[in-house]
């Protein structure tokens, strides 16, 4: 077939002063940041869903792109144009990684044989395109979430059945995940929530929650994949309610569940806002709990309260995660995972290149932002000292004390704390500063 990206470059980097749209400002993939090179640090992927299975639709209008895989049934020839339409992209951008959803990369099936074996086939494909190409997986995962027998949920649906379809998906998807050696499996319950609680029995459905998340890192083990098993926590939509709404509440899940050594996070940019919560806290109450695991970039909208998935734009925002990934240690199995789409209008093949690029180089410039405020160490320095009363005597003395002995303490010293500034401006300053330097 006749490449879907034929009249378009392969992305390279031409650095910051560059006029060419099509090239890669920030993102040179070999240059060592503190000592690892950039496509090590970002482990960047693109995602099929967006790209190549989504057609511009949304719930007022169809699809708007008319890609040539979408000009008639989703049948075994247009899942293969797909895929190699796919690749092409992967090589034009020069990206390590992609991400998948079992619908996502295989023809439309009725039954669960059909299902099976067109998912099969599929993965047979991919393997093949892997090699040929030298792209990896970073992650896979079962769609759990479009077809209307996950209306009610797939792991906390009402009907066993349900249950039991949903993990024939996940056991093949795991299993195509560990053969085409991802990285990673994710776990995204769009539709494990409810819409009202007057049908819905919370508990009964948070425990079966919690088992079929057992028995997922039951057959991890079981068939030696090796990967991290990653939940991505979202607070709503498609349902009214998530029970995985933000980090906080999917640590205490795991915990509840004696999950908590075994399956870690993948964050969302625009889940996070969803949630109320910047990216970076997202990020730092994962780090915090011992389960950062991979991200999700985008970004979505001030004025709009939905997930818009766009591909990221701001340096300021990506560099504030980005310190908070660092001070982490950065990431082991996980990576930069683009979870974005361009606009409905945006009907181009080369709209897909400008999209990727922008990201790319947002985050990219961002970890040279982020590294260097490491670098500087005024941050982490005001930090120490901001908290190194506990190191201190006093700090120490009440270390290991009751309640009533710590009271007391406090009584028999006369303490009297005066509030410290907390310098909030200078630090804002400090990365400004460092951002509007960094080349
Ligand atoms: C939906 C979303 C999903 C997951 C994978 O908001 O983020 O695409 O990333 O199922
Ligand atoms: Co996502």
């Amino acid at each position: 077939m006749s490449d879907y990206f034929a009249d378009l470059p392969r992305i390279a980097y031409a650095g910051p002063d560059t006029r060419d749209e099509l090239a890669y400002r920030w993102y040179d993939k070999d240059r060592l940041v503190l000592g690892k090179r950039m496509e090590d640090h970002l482990r960047f992927a693109v995602c099929f869903w967006h790209s190549f299975g989504w057609p511009g639709s949304d719930v007022f209008g169809t699809g708007t792109f008319r890609r040539p895989w979408h000009a008639g049934a989703n049948d075994a020839a247009a899942a293969a144009t797909k895929r190699a339409a796919a690749f092409a992209l992967f090589d034009r951008l020069d990206l390590p990684f992609y991400c998948f959803h079992d619908v996502d990369v295989m023809a439309e099936a009725s039954d669960i044989g059909g299902f099976r074996r067109a998912f099969a086939e599929a993965v047979g494909d991919l393997e093949r395109l892997q090699a040929a190409h030298g792209r990896r997986l970073l992650w896979g995962t079962a769609n759990l979430f479009g077809h209307p027998r996950y209306a009610a949920g797939a792991a906390t649906s009402p009907d066993p059945e349900v249950f039991a379809w949903a993990a024939s998906q996940v056991r093949d998807a795991l299993e195509a995940t560990h053969r085409l050696g991802g990285a990673n499996y994710v776990l995204w319950g769009g539709r494990e929530g409810y819409e009202t609680l007057l049908n819905t029995d919370v508990r009964r459905e948070l425990d079966n929650l919690g088992r079929f998340l057992s028995l997922v890192v039951e057959h991890k083990h079981r068939i030696g994949f090796t990967g991290t098993i990653l939940i991505e926590p979202k607070p709503m939509e498609p349902t009214k309610h998530q029970y995985d709404f933000d980090v906080a509440t999917v640590a205490a899940f795991l915990q509840r569940y004696g999950l908590e050594r075994e399956v870690k996070v993948n964050i969302e940019a625009n889940h996070a806002t969803l949630a109320g919560h910047t990216f970076e806290h997202e990020i730092a109450t994962a780090a915090a709990s011992g389960i950062f695991g991979s991200i999700d970039a985008n970004r979505g909208d001030p004025q709009n309260g939905w997930d818009t998935d766009q591909f990221p734009n701001s340096v300021e925002e990506l560099t504030l995660a980005l310190v908070e990934i660092l001070r982490a240690g950065g990431f082991t199995t996980g990576g930069f995972n683009f979870d974005a789409k361009v606009r409905r209008q945006s009907v181009d093949a080369v709209d897909l290149l400008h999209g990727h690029i922008g990201g790319v180089d947002t985050v990219a410039r961002a970890l040279l932002a982020a590294a260097a405020l490491i670098e500087d160490g005024r941050l982490d320095a005001f930090k120490a000292e901001r908290y190194a009363g506990w190191d201190g005597p006093f700090g120490r003395e009440i270390a290991g004390l009751d309640l009533a002995a710590i009271a007391q303490r406090a009584v028999d010293h006369g303490l009297a704390p005066q509030p410290r500034s907390g310098r909030q401006e200078r630090l804002e300053g400090i990365v400004a500063a460092t951002i509007a330097g960094v080349r």
